[in-house]
């Protein structure tokens, strides 16, 4: 009980902090038609609500993986500002050559983030998806990362009212118990511009929507609306502690759902 009033009584004061933060690694699209270089931006964000921009500072790794061959992308990487509902912060802008057909998966390793409110740095080891001429070629298998969410429906051609399941790994074992949060981005990046774009949809009332991964790793998710819908394995990785503090190491993917036609 003690601990219940404890942490109602952070939660008040935190209320940056009191729905869903995910790391964005934004396109417009998923699907490219022509070859050339597809713009990214990476967000530190609260992408249901428009919410708190957190500065992000150039991530360890950036490198997408195309026909099992990894390429890093941090070169491309440039700061830019992204301005939210709420405030500004500091993001990057990259790109990725997509050229060849098959599958590009996108996977950021951040510099862990500390979060003062709750004494605790954050990492959220983030994936997305592009593909090129509907060529299958990588999207079901682990990129290899500390802590991964490993997609077993199509990532980037989710239908809006069917399902999506993921397993959570770390150092490639199943994560049991895992919590996840699941987040919709009801206000996408443009990417012309340093703004967000106003808000589709709220939040839902009851704070964040969760789920928890099963004795062998895995969830599913009815996933209602088409757009893009975010994961977050909190506390997955084996990663616990950064300069002597609490490190919550997260698994985040992006998954796009779109409507039958
Ligand atoms: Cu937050």
């Amino acid at each position: 009980m003690k601990n219940l009033l404890l942490a109602a009584t952070a939660a008040l004061a935190i209320p940056a902090m009191a729905q869903a933060h995910f790391l964005l690694e934004y396109t417009t699209d998923t699907m490219i038609d022509a070859p050339g270089d597809v713009p990214v931006k990476l967000i530190f964000w609260h992408p249901f609500e428009n919410g708190h921009v957190m500065d992000l500072e150039l991530p360890e790794e950036f490198y997408m993986i195309h026909n099992g061959e990894k390429t890093d992308l941090k070169g491309t990487l440039e700061p830019v500002e992204f301005t939210g509902g709420e405030n500004s912060g500091a993001a990057f802008k990259g790109s990725v050559p997509v050229k060849r057909s098959g599958d590009y998966v996108l996977a950021t390793v951040p510099v862990p983030y500390y979060e003062a409110s709750e004494d605790i740095y954050i990492q959220q080891i983030t994936k997305a998806f592009l593909n090129r001429n509907e060529l299958p070629t990588d999207w079901m298998n682990s990129v290899g990362l500390p802590t991964e969410i490993i997609p077993l429906n199509k990532p980037y051609n989710v239908i809006a009212g069917g399902t999506f399941t993921g397993l959570v790994v770390a150092n490639g074992e199943p994560v049991a118990g895992a919590e996840i949060e699941i987040e919709y981005m009801a206000a996408e990046p443009d990417m012309d511009s340093a703004a967000s774009s106003a808000p589709t949809v709220s939040p839902m009332a009851g704070g964040s929507v969760v789920a928890v991964s099963d004795a062998d790793g895995y969830f599913t998710f009815g996933v209602p609306k088409a757009g893009y819908w975010g994961f977050a394995a909190l506390g997955s990785g084996p990663a616990t502690e950064h300069e002597g503090k609490e490190l919550s190491q997260d698994a985040v993917i992006w998954i796009r759902a779109w409507n039958m036609e």
